[in-house]
């Protein structure tokens, strides 16, 4: 009998805990968005660096590049970042997007294969 007590009284606080944890969730404010930009680039590497350069950007949460489209998708938190401060750090690495356009220099730099100026 005791431990049937005890059983019902540790429900209880597991109850209890779990509701708190579910007041505290609804003050968080939901800023999360996608976005498609589209970013030149020619191979595996490509992806492989504009990607990462993306996942870089503080408040991206997911990104994609899709090599025959060159299209990129990518979903971010909109109170810490932005598609213009995300095209920047493409362009940074040697990628032109719609928005920038990748330096000379960097463009140069980029592995053989990932050279898709015309
Ligand atoms: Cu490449």
């Amino acid at each position: 009998m005791k431990k049937m007590i005890l059983f019902a009284v540790a429900l209880c606080l597991l109850t209890i805990s779990c509701a708190t944890v579910e007041t505290t969730g609804e003050t968080t404010v939901e800023t999360i968005v996608d976005g498609k930009l589209t970013v030149q680039g020619a191979c595996g590497m490509c992806k492989t660096r504009i990607e990462e350069a993306v996942l870089d950007v503080s408040g991206v949460i997911r990104a994609e590049w899709d090599q025959e489209t060159k299209e990129l998708t990518v979903q971010f938190d909109s109170g810490r970042t932005s598609m213009n401060a995300i095209s920047k750090a493409v362009a940074e690495v040697g990628h032109d997007t719609d928005m920038d356009r990748a330096d000379d220099e960097v463009y140069a730099a980029l592995h053989e294969c990932c050279l898709y100026r015309e």
